[in-house]
């Protein structure tokens, strides 16, 4: 009932802008290349609804983006992300499910807030976000050390961070934002001092690896579920440092200690499995950095992609 069971919206976003290291631009066309769309098409038998081309944006860049509240290529990133949006909400408010293949996790600004309105739109409902990650990424403008957005996006569509209409990302509105009540994270092990007391302060579900290591993949799954509740719509936003660099070296900032693939993958089939998922974004694959390891965490990209979307072992 959350969306035509068959119908997938891809969108292919050639974005690095949100943080500094060039590379996750050609993480898209490097996923397709390696069969992802043809196994999708022919193997779980989705009808793709695909423009066939990796967007770059490039008619969006401003000729000059100072740092603007400490944020590095503010006003790209907000053009990108505002375009990207409606992209994203054409695909959910017709029904289809929306795969976003970045780029690096600012696009998620984009895909959230795309998904968010159109399913409040046609379902009348508020989603949730499991926001699979080594790192929280819920820095404010403020608390982040390193001004890159790729680590504020969750920030900016909880309102956590919020900026007048004319400013960078003052295009966010409230009927595109989510609640940090319906915010749940996994895997996370590098999260900044600020972005610590934003979490408790504000009592955001967030599962770490000493969780994982804890109760086991299965229990955390099932705990973070529960928390978003039956029969509510989830976006997933899959961060591929998640994953441990030994399955996913090519990524801009890798922390050892993550989850194994096949504990992505487990994660990625049990979302699927509740039948409310809508949209799933993959991102911060870097295939020009740690090369010998590119083809690998493309096939960890291709993975978890397919386990979203129904692949099962047997
Ligand atoms: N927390 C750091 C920052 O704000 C690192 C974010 N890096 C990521 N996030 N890769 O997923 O810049
Ligand atoms: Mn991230
Ligand atoms: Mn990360
Ligand atoms: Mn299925």
């Amino acid at each position: 009932f959350l969306s035509k069971p068959n119908e997938l919206g891809l969108v292919a976003v050639g974005f690095s802008g949100g943080q500094c290291k060039p590379g996750t631009e050609a993480a898209p066309m490097a996923l397709i290349e390696s069969g992802l769309v043809d196994q999708l098409k022919d193997d779980l038998k989705y009808s793709i609804y695909y423009d066939g081309k990796v967007h770059a944006y490039g008619e969006l860049m401003p000729d000059d983006d100072p740092d603007y509240r400490n944020m590095k290529k503010p006003r790209a990133v907000s053009a990108v992300t505002k375009q990207l949006s409606s992209q994203v909400y054409e695909h959910a408010r017709d029904g289809r499910f929306v795969l976003t293949l970045g780029g690096d996790h600012s696009i998620a600004i984009g895909t959230i807030s795309g998904t968010a309105k159109a399913i409040r739109e046609r379902l009348g409902r508020d989603m949730a976000v499991i926001w699979v990650d080594a790192h929280a990424d819920i820095n404010t403008p403020e608390t982040s050390d390193s001004g890159n957005i790729h680590g504020m996006p969750v920030s900016f569509l909880t309102g956590l961070a919020k900026e007048s209409e004319d400013k960078p990302f003052g295009w966010l509105k409230d009927d595109q934002r989510i609640s940090v009540s319906k915010l749940v994270y996994i895997g996370l092990r590098d999260v900044d001092r600020g972005e610590k007391k934003i979490l408790r302060d504000h009592g955001i579900k967030a599962f770490s690896m000493h969780d994982v290591d804890r109760h086991g993949i299965g229990r955390v799954v099932d705990m973070a579920l529960g928390w978003i509740g039956r029969d509510t719509p989830i976006h997933l936003s899959f961060d591929v440092d998640a994953l441990d660099p030994m399955w996913a070296p090519s990524t801009g900032t890798p922390v050892r200690g993550g989850l194994t693939l096949r504990e992505g993958d487990f994660i990625a089939e049990c979302v699927h499995e509740t039948g409310n998922l809508v949209a799933l974004d993959l991102v911060e694959v870097n295939p020009s950095l740690e090369e010998h390891g590119a083809p690998e965490t493309v096939r960890a990209g291709c993975s978890i992609v397919r386990c979203a979307l129904g692949d099962t072992l047997l």
